[in-house]
């Protein structure tokens, strides 16, 4: 039924020739993603917006549109291909950015061609290459001017907030599911000083607040099909004022695992410390030198501050009943969350190696 209502969205957008295709599309968590063709063989990414979690789908629009121009620019003058190297909006036959019906909040993009995204790296050259891009990516916006943000999903990486929010959602236990996972709750309630501690060093104005991804996990990035180098950096809804610890973390967290996100034999989840150079190293090439010491000092904290607070959003999804992230199977948020915890376990006990990792590219 969706597929029909997003057929019927795509006819109030300016594509070539008519559509042969258009069906459900990728692993993204949050919007729902079809592949459209056309008879020109053309071909585009349609989205219908969750606006459950985007309250703001205007707000999230105007900012992909402004960042997206900004990048466009950028990757003209440095004599690239901004067709295949950022993001691009199609609009509808009214100039608009964005289509809305009863049925939904559209808005299509360029395919970008001859690329693949992937779940899980296929090497550590993969893994390397997406560094590269993510750190050119928060590079290039350095000059971006964030006050013209909006944010779009308030205290997104306010990992003091989510905590608070826990342990509400913990106390009211609306489906009956907390008695069944109090090792778990646990695991949280433990570590609530690292909940804390990146936010109070921003606040205490020791970190630089830049315009970040936010959302930087491996799938969210387009890999030349043919080279492996990572072209084009998408999924924006997320673009905001943040860290840059943030960013290299949920990188981590998502990539660095050995295994993927919602593994159910827990035997098989660490935090690869090879994997980790990789990326820290290509990160660090990606930022080119903008980076401050004390940024730089803290990568390893916002690896494992995204790496808790994305265990603690699945773990609280779970007691709400599986309302924010999509699921596929019964306990799928649950069977997430142990591969975050377990990865923060890995990471504690790698703690001093990861330091020296960074230490290293200081
Ligand atoms: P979500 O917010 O749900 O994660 P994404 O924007 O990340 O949605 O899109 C889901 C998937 O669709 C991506 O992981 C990628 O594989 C694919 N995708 C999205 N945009 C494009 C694009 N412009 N060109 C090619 N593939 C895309
Ligand atoms: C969601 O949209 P997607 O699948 O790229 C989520 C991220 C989580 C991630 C966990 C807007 O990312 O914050 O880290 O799932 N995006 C949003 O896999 O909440
Ligand atoms: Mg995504």
């Amino acid at each position: 039924m969706k597929t029909q209502y997003a057929k019927a969205a795509l006819k109030n957008f300016q594509l070539e020739g008519e559509v042969v295709e258009c069906s459900p599309y990728g692993n993204g968590h949050i919007n729902d993603t079809y592949l459209v063709v056309s008879t020109t063989g053309r071909r585009y990414i349609l989205q219908r917006i969750n606006t459950t979690i985007f309250t703001n789908p205007e707000g999230v629009i105007s900012n992909i549109q402004k960042v997206t121009t900004f990048l466009r620019d950028k990757i003209v003058q440095a004599g690239g291909d901004p067709d295949r190297e950022t993001l691009n909006l199609i609009c509808t036959w009214d100039n608009a950015p964005f289509h809305q019906d009863e049925t939904g909040f559209y808005r299509l993009f360029l395919f970008i061609e001859d690329s693949v995204s992937v779940d899980q790296v296929r090497s550590v050259e993969d893994f390397y290459e997406s560094a590269v891009a993510f750190g050119h990516f928060q590079s290039m916006l350095a000059d971006f001017p964030a006050e013209q943000l909006v944010e779009t999903i308030p205290g997104f990486h306010d990992t003091k907030k989510r905590f608070e929010r826990f342990r509400q959602v913990v106390a009211e236990d609306k489906m009956g599911r907390a008695d069944s996972v109090r090792e778990e709750i646990q695991f949280v309630l433990d570590r609530e000083d690292l909940a804390g501690e990146q936010m109070s060093l921003l606040n205490s104005g020791k970190l630089p607040l830049r315009v970040t991804h936010n959302d930087t996990k491996l799938n969210n990035i387009m890999l030349d099909a043919k080279t492996g180098k990572g072209i084009c950096v998408i999924d924006l809804d997320t673009v905001m004022p943040g860290l840059a610890a943030n960013d290299f973390g949920d990188s981590i967290r998502f990539g660095a695992s050995t295994a993927a996100e919602d593994e159910k034999d827990l035997s098989k989840v660490s935090c690869s410390m090879e994997l980790f150079d990789a990326y820290a190293k290509g990160f660090l090439e990606g930022c080119d030198g903008r980076l401050t010491e004390a940024e730089v000092k803290l990568l390893p904290l916002g690896a494992k501050t995204m790496t808790f607070e994305c265990g603690m959003r699945f773990l609280t999804d779970y007691l709400e009943g599986d309302v924010y992230f999509k699921v596929h199977r019964d306990g799928h948020n649950l069977d997430r969350c142990r591969t975050q915890f377990k990865l923060v376990k890995d990471m504690e006990e790698k703690w001093d190696q990861m330091m020296r990792i960074v230490e290293k590219y200081c």
